[in-house]
């Protein structure tokens, strides 16, 4: 019975653990494929005007994408299973460069995590993060709009706030359970000027045991309390069984 027990327990922390790899970037980029230019560190610091200072949300390290000096529309639309129109159609301006960065993993349930931006333009100069996901029970690659620099940016020469939009948690609908790939993206839009900057943190999915498994887990429990409640009975010097039966909680 132990044995099971041990077995059991195994096989369920090995599906748990077998989900995201490296979710929160304490092993830098391992892991991720990236398009773009990105970078992960334990700190991003900024200048006046409205400086600060990013921090991860989780581990040691946190992924910083840049929309300036990154990848072409189509290129980042290859990179991501998607089409430029797709791209360029998540804000009203004109998408032209940014980064991207891209992961596979075994979930179903939902997967969240966290973001912020941060950004040296302002409005009209929408540059925007989004997220992308595709998988069992989504059609094509589906693209979130999280935020872009309009709805949250300051006047021009102030930076924003000095902590960007702070971080947020989002959290995606997995339809089915299989293998997912998860992409997070920024681009400049309007111009190619003036860097945004999107950072990512802690991604985490549920993962649903296979029905064979919560079977077998049910089994080995029951199994596992039959023994101790005729323990308990037998300890307590019982001689009516079925007084003992009904007083049972
Ligand atoms: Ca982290
Ligand atoms: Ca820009």
């Amino acid at each position: 019975m132990v044995a099971t027990l041990g077995i059991l327990s195994w096989a369920s922390l090995e599906h748990a653990s077998a989900t995201i790899t490296n979710a929160d970037f304490s092993s830098g980029l391992s892991g991720w494929s990236t398009r773009g230019v990105v970078s992960t560190s334990s700190s991003y610091t900024y200048g006046n005007p409205q400086g600060g200072t990013i921090s991860p949300t989780a581990g040691t390290q946190v992924v910083q994408m840049r929309t300036t000096g990154g990848s072409s529309r189509s290129s980042l639309a290859s990179f991501l299973g998607t089409t430029s129109g797709a791209l360029n159609g998540l804000v009203p301006e004109t998408a032209f460069d940014g980064s991207a960065i891209r992961t596979s993993f075994n979930g179903s349930g939902s997967i969240s995590f966290d973001w912020l931006m941060w950004t040296r333009d302002y409005p009209p100069y929408n540059d925007f993060a989004f997220v992308s996901l595709s998988g069992p029970g989504i059609s094509g690659t589906q693209l979130t709009l999280l935020t872009s620099v309009n709805t949250f940016a300051g006047p021009a020469g102030t930076n924003g706030p000095s902590n960007g939009t702070g971080w947020q948690t989002t959290t995606l609908t997995l339809p089915e359970t299989g293998t997912y790939t998860i992409g997070f993206g920024t681009m400049n839009a309007r111009d190619t000027a003036f860097a945004s900057y999107f950072y990512v943190d802690d991604l985490q999915t549920t993962c649903i045991p296979e029905p064979s498994t919560a079977l077998a887990a049910a089994v080995a429990l029951a199994a596992a309390l039959w023994p101790r409640r005729r323990r308990r009975i037998v300890a307590r010097g019982a001689h009516d069984f079925s007084n003992d039966w009904k007083s049972a909680p």
